[in-house]
């Protein structure tokens, strides 16, 4: 054939002719007009599709909850568009769109993905994200006992719009109050009353969800084994959450809290072990959990560990003084310590607000701050020995501001079996123990931060659970997997795939296969239906 100079040629002008067809009606053009072709009810674009060329709101849009400010850096790659539906048909109309029109989407409820799946694709390109930040409405049903709550809700509105029905009902889920409920108990949902009545996704009783094929479904149209798929098995992989109806939990009408906090130079390590023999096995009405952190010892003149004690007693203060008393007098509570108060007003309390913030900051969507962040976690079977907690400072001591978190189990926890939902880490697990490197400099001294958690993450191996080592999907970490969108095989995804899910990883892959064979819902970390033919590969 010709020189390579004028294959060179043909293969521009072919670059050229593909570039001006697809251009002659652009994508989000097409998608538009899809939409408005598919909806039962007419769509007010200007106020729910954004691209680039709107582009001051298209950036407010597209940053509003992205909470991992690491996803936000330039060089990450941002969607074509941003649709934000306001109705359950124009997110029909939506998915039915994106499949015909072969357009990746990506689904955001809370932004709060630690690896911004809902908002960056890493692995396809263009992209687009399906928003429901506008879909949040929450009905509190106080006479039985259960709410309808929208995906696009967080969980500051779900406890304050109980609490505005009801001082003694609650739900039992996360801490932090601007995580999304679209993502959360899809993942499972852990927090301070989990001991008691186990995760936000122990307490669904039924759910809508968009399928695959646009169709809306409750739990009995679409059946239990997706009803079970979806309280756990991780959001983005077998359709669009549009609400959740949820069991309300009982709680006293007054509660108590407090914080303590101890150095290294105050004993910290004799505490801490014990905690860890007393926090997984203690009345169950009693949430203590650790956070750890490198602090300026004033006296000292010199960095060292501050390990704080932020608990909630579901009772008073009178009780658990005598409780604390008998099981865990290391610690040393006194009544001066204690906080008689609300349910409500423990909220936000126990997210790490002063003690006299009040709860409307819960309906505040922006509460927490954004930073660039890596997360890792462990799920701990065994005590650390005291003598190995030195050598963890060491290490820890490292990075410049380094958090730690340790969360106790146990109680309700031990008593939900491994395989009652795809949320594995039930009975026998002590604590979560969570690692954090955060920083603010962007890109400048990420590698150093990135760098320092993975190595922090490697040393704790020989404390962690294994074979295998637990991991929590809502804790989403590519490090351990990612896989691309033509072949998300089953083998392929099964390093990450069985830590998040054990065993109930393969029943996840079936329900994924009969639901979504052709893997519509995707993303890097996706449940991979069992039987795609490229899983053959
Ligand atoms: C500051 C902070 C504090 C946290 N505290 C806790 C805690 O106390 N307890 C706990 O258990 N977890 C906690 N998490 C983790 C949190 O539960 C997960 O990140 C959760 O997935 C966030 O849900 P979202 O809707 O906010 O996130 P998003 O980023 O919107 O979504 C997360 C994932 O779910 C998918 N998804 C979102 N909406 C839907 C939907 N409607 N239908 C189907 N799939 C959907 C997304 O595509 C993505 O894959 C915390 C996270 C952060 C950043
Ligand atoms: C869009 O807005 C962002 C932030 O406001 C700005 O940094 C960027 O340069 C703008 N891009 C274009 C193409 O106008
Ligand atoms: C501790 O002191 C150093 C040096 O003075 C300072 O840079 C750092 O920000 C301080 N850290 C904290 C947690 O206060
Ligand atoms: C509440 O906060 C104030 C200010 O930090 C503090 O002085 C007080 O001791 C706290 N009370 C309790 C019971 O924790
Ligand atoms: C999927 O993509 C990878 C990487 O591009 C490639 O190596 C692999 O052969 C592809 N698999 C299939 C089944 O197409
Ligand atoms: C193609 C690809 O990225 N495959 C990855 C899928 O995930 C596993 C881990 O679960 C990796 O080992 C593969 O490289």
């Amino acid at each position: 054939m010709g020189s390579p100079r004028s294959l060179l040629l043909l293969t521009y002008a072919f670059a050229l002719l593909s570039v001006s067809t697809t251009s002659s009606i652009s994508t989000p053009e097409l998608f538009t007009q899809c939409l408005e072709a598919n909806s039962q009810n007419p769509i007010p674009f200007s106020t729910t599709f954004f691209t680039p060329n709107n582009n001051a709101s298209f950036t407010s849009v597209l940053e509003s909850t992205a909470q991992n400010l690491r996803y936000l850096l330039p060089s990450m790659t941002k969607p074509e568009f941003i649709f934000t539906p306001l109705e359950y048909s124009h997110v029909q109309a939506a998915v039915i769109c994106a499949k015909k029109l072969k357009i990746h989407m990506r689904v955001r409820s809370g932004g709060h993905d630690y690896e911004g799946l809902s908002f960056v694709s890493l692995i396809e390109k263009p992209f687009m994200i399906i928003d429901l930040a506008k879909l949040r409405a929450i009905q509190v049903d106080i006479a039985h006992n259960t709410a309808w709550i929208e995906a696009g809700a967080t969980l500051g509105e779900v406890y304050y719009r109980i609490s505005e029905k009801s001082p003694v009902h609650a739900f039992p889920a996360g801490v932090c109050p601007s995580v999304g409920v679209g993502g959360h108990i899809t993942g499972g949902g852990y927090g301070s009353l989990h001991r008691k009545y186990g995760l936000a996704a122990d307490n669904v009783i039924d759910a809508r969800i968009v399928d695959a094929n646009g169709k809306i479904l409750d739990r009995e149209a679409m059946g239990e084994d997706l009803f079970w798929a979806i309280r756990g098995g991780g959001g983005g992989s077998f359709g669009i959450i549009l609400s959740w109806k949820i069991k309300l939990v009982q709680v006293p009408p007054m509660v108590t809290v407090f914080t303590i906090s101890r150095t290294l130079e105050q004993d910290a390590n004799k505490i801490l072990y014990k905690w860890q023999r007393v926090a997984p096995n203690i009345d169950e009405d009693l949430f203590i959990m650790v956070q750890m952190r490198v602090v300026n010892s004033s006296t000292q003149g010199k960095r060292t560990v501050q390990t704080s004690y932020v608990a909630r007693f579901l009772g008073t203060t009178d009780s658990l003084l005598q409780l604390m008393g008998e099981k865990f007098p290391e610690l040393g509570l006194t009544k001066e310590d204690c906080l008689e108060t609300t349910w409500i007003k423990s909220v936000p309390y126990i997210y790490g607000f002063p003690n006299t913030t009040s709860p409307e900051i819960l309906i505040q969507r922006t509460i927490s701050d954004k930073v660039y962040m890596k997360n890792k976690v462990d799920y701990m079977r065994q005590v650390i020995p005291e003598n190995a907690l030195n050598s963890i400072w060491k290490r820890f001591m490292q990075d410049d501001a380094p958090i730690m978190v340790w969360v106790p189990y146990g109680g309700m926890m031990n008593r939900i079996s491994e395989s009652t939902l795809p949320y594995p880490h039930r009975k026998g697990v002590l604590f979560k123990s969570q690692y954090i490197a955060r920083w603010d400099d962007g890109e400048k001294s990420m590698k150093r931060h990135m760098n320092w958690v993975r190595r922090f993450y490697d040393f704790m191996t020989p404390y962690a659970s294994r074979f295998p080592r637990e991991a929590y999907v809502n804790y989403r970490d590519l490090d351990l997997g990612m896989n691309q969108s033509n072949g998300t095989s089953f083998l392929r995804s099964s390093a990450w795939g069985f830590k998040y899910f054990k065993d109930n990883f393969i029943r996840l892959a079936m329900v994924k296969s009969k639901v979504d064979p052709s893997n519509l819902f995707r993303h890097e970390q996706s449940i991979p239906p069992l039987l795609l033919e490229s899983n053959k590969d």
